[in-house]
């Protein structure tokens, strides 16, 4: 058996949340593996909206394990939260829910420190989620991090108040003093109900799992386009949010992974700073952005939005070992006449590129576009591939022949139903 993988291909907000849930139902498990409350994840049935920020998108399933995995980094306070959420709608997600040990615990202090470096850093600075992430795996990398399984430990108070002793003079680099007193008195409320939780060892319960045959789905957040070494650097989140990720974030090893779910929008995205080379900042841009309702799940920032990017997916495609796509919110693009699909960048010697630069200098290139008929036509009821209109099957084959991976999933709105497999 092999774990399967879904990820984003482009700058986060893909639609993973919902292509997870879609699948779940063929899967035993459930595991993220990066990332942590930076995340949103949306999924709607029946009615309702749900968004999940570190809890998987498996815990709508009653049958379905949890599992939040070592690569994560886990806010006690949010995760308290979110779980009274679901409670309130009837979920009990305590049950198929486990958390490794080696999870990374955000600190009130981390958040803390997330946001005076981002003041600092001004107009450079890269549009966090002001979640604490990136101090939380400065930590890890630096080696002085705590953990989930800490918490079982005797001297925890101990090893909190160092690292807190530690976080003080960081933050008076920055000429403020560290203020968390009230966030810390959640936050040990919160470490407390986390220890009521199954916190385990759970690259040993995924590869068991494994060897049992059990079918396991890793669950990336953000988008490959925010990964640590292949993200438009600086401009990305403290992780890898490829492949590799699941890895590292689950102890899986390479020869254990399976098919590869590379999700993309049928037009492209960010939040936060940073380059984004066919970004629209026209009225189609707003146009996407009311049709899409394109605002941050996690902070409610607007999304800045643009045409599809080839070069950055057929990169992300490279650097996941895509093996099938699915292609998100095509429905938004029903009201255009016409639609944009960079193929390439020019370069400023007229010459035409489809490799991505270490760098996107502003002026340096230009996104090369092809244009498309648009199928002025509402898609959001159709049910089936047969039944799309004829340009917007031509987009279908238009991107599969430039990406070379079958598009085996189309979404055409927000509801588990609006998907279409073949
Ligand atoms: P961070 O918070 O340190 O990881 O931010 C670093 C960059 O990564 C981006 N980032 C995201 N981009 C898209 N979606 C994300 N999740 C939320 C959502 C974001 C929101 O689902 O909408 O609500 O604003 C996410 N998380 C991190 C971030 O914008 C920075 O550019
Ligand atoms: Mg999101």
């Amino acid at each position: 058996m092999a774990v399967d993988i879904l990820i984003g291909l482009q700058w986060g907000d893909e639609g993973k949340g919902k292509i997870v849930d879609v699948l779940a139902p063929t899967y035993d498990i459930v595991a993220r593996f990066q990332g942590g409350p930076n995340a949103g994840h949306t999924l709607e049935f029946e009615g309702t909206k749900h968004v999940l920020h570190q809890i998987p998108s498996g815990i709508f399933h009653p049958n379905i394990i949890n599992i939040i995995g070592n690569g994560v980094v886990l806010d006690p306070i949010i995760f308290k939260a979110e779980m009274k959420k679901l409670a309130d709608r009837g979920i009990d997600a305590a049950n198929n829910l486990y958390i490794s040990k080696k999870a990374a615990i955000i600190l009130p202090s981390h958040k803390f420190i997330d946001r005076v470096s981002e003041e600092a850093l001004g107009e450079n600075k890269i549009g966090s989620t002001l979640k604490g992430i990136g101090p939380t795996y400065q930590d890890k990398i630096g080696r002085s991090g705590l953990r989930v399984g800490d918490i079982l430990l005797a001297d925890f108070d101990d090893r909190y108040n160092r690292i807190i002793e530690r976080h003080k003079k960081t933050v008076s680099f920055y000429q403020k003093t560290l203020d968390i007193e009230e966030q810390e008195k959640e936050f040990f409320e919160a470490i407390e109900y986390l220890k009521s939780f199954k916190l385990v060892d759970s690259e040993y319960m995924i590869n068991q799992a494994l060897a049992n045959g059990k079918r396991i789905l890793a669950e990336g957040a953000q988008g490959s386009l925010l990964d640590i070494d292949f993200g438009t650097y600086p401009f990305v989140t403290s992780s890898n949010t490829l492949v590799a990720g699941a890895c590292t974030g689950l102890g899986v090893a390479p020869r254990h992974i399976g098919e590869v779910y590379g999700i993309f929008k049928a037009y492209c995205t960010r939040v936060g700073s940073g380059p984004f080379p066919t970004e629209l900042l026209d009225d189609v841009g707003e146009e996407i952005r009311k049709a899409g309702r394109e605002f941050g799940s996690t902070t409610g920032r607007p999304r800045r939005c643009g045409w599809i990017d080839l070069p950055t997916l057929k990169y992300s495609i490279m650097l996941n070992g895509v093996t099938q796509l699915n292609m998100m919110k095509a429905d938004v693009l029903d009201n255009f006449d016409e639609i944009k699909v960079c193929t390439y960048y020019q370069l400023s010697n007229g010459e035409l590129t489809d490799l991505v630069p270490h760098q996107f200098i502003e002026g340096e290139l230009t996104p090369h576009y092809v244009t498309l008929p648009g199928w002025r036509q509402d898609t959001s009821q159709i049910t089936n591939f047969e039944n799309l209109p004829e340009a917007f099957n031509s987009y279908i084959a238009f991107l599969e022949q430039h990406l070379q991976v079958p598009i085996r999933i189309v979404s055409v709105g927000p509801d588990r139903v609006s998907t279409l497999q073949r």
